[in-house]
């Protein structure tokens, strides 16, 4: 199966980003032909430092290879160095009905954060989206639940292009997690955890012990005092124990029984420590690629090289269907 994802190198990453994507992809890179992408193309979207994506990007390369990336399983590389996601993209954007875009989620919550930049990025968004995926002959799209409907209109992109010019292109599918495809906010159990919230409801993947703790203690909960996984009655707890239980391997139900008659503040104080534990090692292994800059160049350089020759063979296909190559 080949394998396609990617992620905006847009601050720090979270465990939603973790158990929602990454832990996913780790465990698919063991047995299929994986490629997983930087994407600052779409990092663009929404309002950033010009100055400090450069930065971002090499910080979120660490982050990955801490988190087990092995560039020698998959194809690991920086989106705006492949020229051809941009080309693609612009070809896509004749078969996709603007409708289409404008129905989307993130386009509609996004411009109401960012109201006075909404930009025509944000809105051709899914369409860089779909060409990323498209270039690379993708099986399967390994995402947290709030990407499922961009991975669907990559496919009816897939199908319309094929339709009017001639199959080219496989139809990707999109893989959630069984669990924890939609961690929530700890401030705000009703909404995602995201990087560009409130850092309060969001535990990074590198924050220290204190940090953990204390985000933890403060998350919210609901009224009540048990410690019971239900989602519609006990939001705040429920995110608790899926977090607890993802990073333990233990079941909600063997938690719930763990913690019969225990309340709140036992929980919070055991779910602290599991993940100041089960966090250290990504703390540990970034801070030695923090030494090794030529080695992560070196890592990037070899992905493009390679993602590059699967992008080129794509767009000679596509150039040829579309009419602009003879
Ligand atoms: P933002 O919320 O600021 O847009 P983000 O935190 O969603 O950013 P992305 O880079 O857009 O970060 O997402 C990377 C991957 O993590 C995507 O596959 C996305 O679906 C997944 N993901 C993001 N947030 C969560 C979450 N709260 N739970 C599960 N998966 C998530
Ligand atoms: N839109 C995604 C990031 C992304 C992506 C992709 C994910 C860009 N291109 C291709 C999977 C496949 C997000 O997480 N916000």
């Amino acid at each position: 199966m080949r394998i396609f994802s990617g992620i905006r190198p847009t601050g720090e990453i979270h465990i939603g980003n973790y158990l929602g994507a990454i832990k996913n992809w780790i465990a698919l890179q063991e047995k299929n032909e994986c490629v997983f992408s930087i994407v600052d193309l779409h990092a663009m979207t929404t309002p950033y430092l010009p100055q400090e994506l450069q930065k971002n990007i090499m910080e979120v390369t660490k982050v990955y290879l801490a988190a087990g990336l092995n560039p020698e399983k998959c194809i690991f590389f920086v989106q705006s160095q492949i020229k051809e996601h941009t080309e693609l993209s612009w070809l896509l954007s004749t078969v996709t009905p603007i409708g289409d875009l404008q129905r989307m989620t993130q386009f509609k919550e996004k411009s109401v954060k960012h109201k006075r930049d909404v930009n025509a990025g944000l809105l051709n968004y899914p369409i860089l989206m779909a060409a990323d995926i498209l270039l690379y002959g993708t099986d399967l799209v390994p995402v947290g639940k709030d990407q499922k409907q961009h991975v669907e209109l990559a496919r009816e992109i897939a199908r319309r292009f094929n339709k009017k010019f001639g199959k080219t292109f496989k139809e990707p599918e999109v893989l959630l997690p069984k669990t924890g495809a939609k961690i929530m906010s700890l401030q705000n159990p009703e909404k995602k955890m995201s990087k560009t919230d409130n850092p309060q409801g969001c535990i990074e993947l590198l924050d220290k012990p204190d940090a953990i703790r204390k985000k933890i203690m403060t998350a919210v909960t609901d009224p009540g005092k048990e410690i019971k996984y239900d989602v519609s009655q006990k939001p705040g707890i429920s995110n608790l124990l899926t977090i607890y239980s993802l990073f333990s391997g233990i079941s909600t139900t063997d938690i719930e029984k763990e913690f019969e008659g225990k309340g709140y503040q036992t929980f919070k104080e055991k779910l602290s420590q599991l993940l100041i534990e089960k966090l250290e090692p990504f703390r540990r292994k970034k801070k030695e690629l923090e030494l090794r800059q030529t080695l992560l160049e070196k890592i990037l350089e070899e992905g493009r090289k390679r993602a590059q020759i699967i992008a080129q063979e794509t767009m000679k296909k596509v150039r040829k269907k579309m009419g602009l190559l003879k």
